[in-house]
């Protein structure tokens, strides 16, 4: 799916700001679709509130009971169109897209159903030319019913549990159970946009790159829809704007000479490095030439496994970085310009090549930063609390087929994508987790060959039922502080067995993709103790001398848990959220986060990764 770009036959129109709304709170939460709440302006169908998109609408208000609602909310904005977009001679489609909505959207458009979609972090669209084009000047009312109720079958599951004792809860009182640990927020959580294309259109480029010093290749696929009477014409620019290749026809190859290849941030003294792909299609149509151009960024660079390494651009590439969650105060998991320039500025601050999109996949907005910084990005769908048996039935597989093919769809193009994680922490040890993740495995390497694949388990090497379909093992412990609370000296021996064990057991290589402790900032223990920011620092220390020893041999990497701290649902366990953030979910730096910035800078200026020609060079001055 192509992310909506201005182009000389395109044209944009954001619909972010506030928009009406309205949760159903009726003990059915159903009343907004038996009064057919789409039918009209929502402030007609009783009181609606300013809520602004993109955000999560949780934290919004002063109303506890929204905070936890659950169930289906509305929303409602009217826009007015241009009339250019409105002309009736079928040679323009306006296509609504959200870039995503936390979990089951409807959507109407002036009180006409135009898309359903199940998934919280992927985006939907639809062509709604047909319902604005017969009526230049009035206002489109975009309506779209949201529900955040999970299931077992659902990605993340979950279940609601009806608490039936009239002696303890109130009548018809629920809750919903999960089994991941980050709030459920819910919301318009991603960008609304408008767009054109002409109604014969470029539908899909797909891109792979191949390369060796001083030649690539760009295999390029393009799907255009509406005609099959079309051409295209293709042409590759560099930064500087020269055409380096040019090609034709909806599939082909382009060579480029002498390419300068995609690297990641710290391997290069030009990380990120991205041509431009511009295609071109002419059709004609109802007695019109259409033409409609998209341009595409290219990264160039190959990603391989070993036994004991991973490659990128033929390189060891060493994974120092984090693990993330989309998440702030207030916003919860809207997409917020300021919170996510400020993260990547951290993320550089603190020396990190990498991150794992724990437990979802992020904004497109935040993946196009990645792919411009060369921050390299494990993958994740939101397959996250995978642990009911029921969970690993058809229906639930069926659905995480589906969720893997519309993230390959949207992240295939991306560089900074350099392995996908179908799941985290799934109940691995169950027998029926065999064929789970041997499909799904299957399924996405069908879908795209030239990633490798993994899923990050906690489950044990001999019991795991997922791992001998992986290509990578990504394992997450939490010695010392889940196991062995307190005890800092047995994460040596436990941490060096855990490794031992994996490798003989698979040949594979390894990252640490979790491992941390929660710190309150500000509360100081010497000895430490644990919760106190000395606490923290200390697990690192004891982890990082082991992953030293390792890293010589088929360790790959080290992921933080977590680069922030994150809210979470109410616990014995939760002080206001998880709190084993390096960062404060304000992201102020706790003391863990310099030990970890003196460490990632040292392995980035250390060598095995980088060409002689890089050591040297000012941008590793700190
Ligand atoms: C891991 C989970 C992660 C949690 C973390 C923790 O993968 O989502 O937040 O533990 O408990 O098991 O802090």
């Amino acid at each position: 799916m192509l992310y909506p770009r201005e182009t000389p036959s395109r044209e944009r129109k954001e619909l972010g700001g506030l928009w009406s709304f309205r949760a159903d709170f009726s003990p059915g939460r159903d009343a907004g679709f038996v009064q057919r709440w789409y039918r009209q302006p929502l402030r007609q169908t009783g009181p609606v509130i300013d809520m602004p998109v993109p955000a999560s609408f949780n934290d919004i208000t002063q109303d506890p009971s929204l905070e936890n609602y659950i169930g289906w909310v509305w929303y409602e904005k009217e826009v007015l169109l241009p009339l250019r977009w409105l002309q009736d001679d079928l040679s323009t489609r306006v296509v609504l897209r959200f870039g995503s909505a936390h979990y089951y959207s409807i959507v109407w458009v002036n009180g006409v159903q135009v898309v359903e979609h199940e998934g919280g972090h992927l985006p939907f669209e639809a062509d709604i030319s047909s319902i604005v084009q017969g009526s230049p000047g009035i206002p489109c009312r975009i309506t779209v019913a949201l529900n955040n109720t999970l299931t077992p079958h659902t990605l993340p599951p979950g279940s609601i549990q009806y608490m039936d004792d009239k002696t303890r809860y109130p009548k018809n009182y629920f809750v919903q159970n999960i089994r991941f640990d980050f709030f459920n927020y819910a919301g318009i959580h991603r960008p609304v946009v408008l767009y054109t294309t002409p109604s014969v259109y470029i539908d899909d480029i797909t891109v792979t790159t191949t390369s060796s010093e001083s030649v690539a290749m760009v295999q390029y696929q393009v799907s255009v829809v509406g005609s099959t009477l079309y051409s295209l014409s293709l042409s590759l620019r560099d930064q500087e704007g020269k055409v380096v290749a040019t090609g034709d026809g909806p599939a082909g190859e382009l060579k480029v000479l002498n390419p300068n290849l995609w690297w990641p941030y710290l391997m290069h003294e030009n990380p990120g490095y991205r041509y431009s792909l511009e295609v071109k299609m002419q059709a004609q149509a109802n007695e019109m030439l259409l033409e409609d151009v998209y341009t595409l960024l290219v990264g160039i660079r190959t990603v391989h496994v070993t036994s004991m390494q991973f490659l990128i651009n033929g390189r060891p590439f060493y994974f120092h970085g984090v693990n993330k969650h989309e998440d702030a105060d207030i916003r919860g998991k809207g997409l917020d310009w300021p919170l996510v320039v400020k993260d990547f500025n951290l993320l550089r601050w603190l020396g990190a090549n990498s991150f794992r999109t724990s437990h979802y996949p992020y904004a497109e907005e935040i993946m196009d930063l990645c792919d411009a910084y060369g921050i390299v990005v494990i993958d994740e769908c939101p397959g996250v609390g995978i642990k009911m048996l029921e969970s690993f039935g058809n229906k639930s597989l069926q659905h995480h087929l589906v969720v893997m093919e519309e993230l390959i769809r949207r992240d295939k193009n991306r560089p900074s994508v350099v392995m996908w994680s179908v799941a985290n922490e799934p109940a691995s040890e169950l027998p029926p987790a065999a064929y789970y993740f041997k499909t799904v495995i299957a399924h996405t390497k069908a879908l795209d060959p030239s990633r490798p694949v993994t899923f990050v388990t906690d489950a044990n090497y001999a019991l795991d039922h997922g791992a001998p379909y992986v290509d990578v093992i990504c394992v997450n412990s939490y010695f010392s502080w889940y196991h062995d609370p307190g005890h800092l000296e047995v994460i040596p021996l436990q941490l060096t067995t855990q490794f031992d064990n994996w490798y003989k057991t698979y040949q594979k290589p390894i990252i640490q993709s979790e491992y941390g402790a929660d710190s309150v900032p500000g509360l100081h223990s010497d000895p430490p103790l644990m919760f106190s920011e000395e606490y923290q620092k200390a697990m690192l220390r004891e982890y990082h001398s082991v992953f030293d020893k390792k890293r010589k041999e088929y360790v790959i990497g080290e992921l933080i848990w977590n680069f922030a701290d994150f809210m979470t649902n109410q616990g014995t366990t939760r002080v206001l959220g998880n709190k084993k953030g390096i960062f404060t979910r304000q992201r102020q730096p706790k003391s863990a986060a310099f030990v970890l910035r003196e460490r990632y800078w040292k392995i980035a200026n250390e060598s095995s990764c980088l060409p002689p020609v890089i050591k040297s060079h000012t941008l590793f001055l700190k």
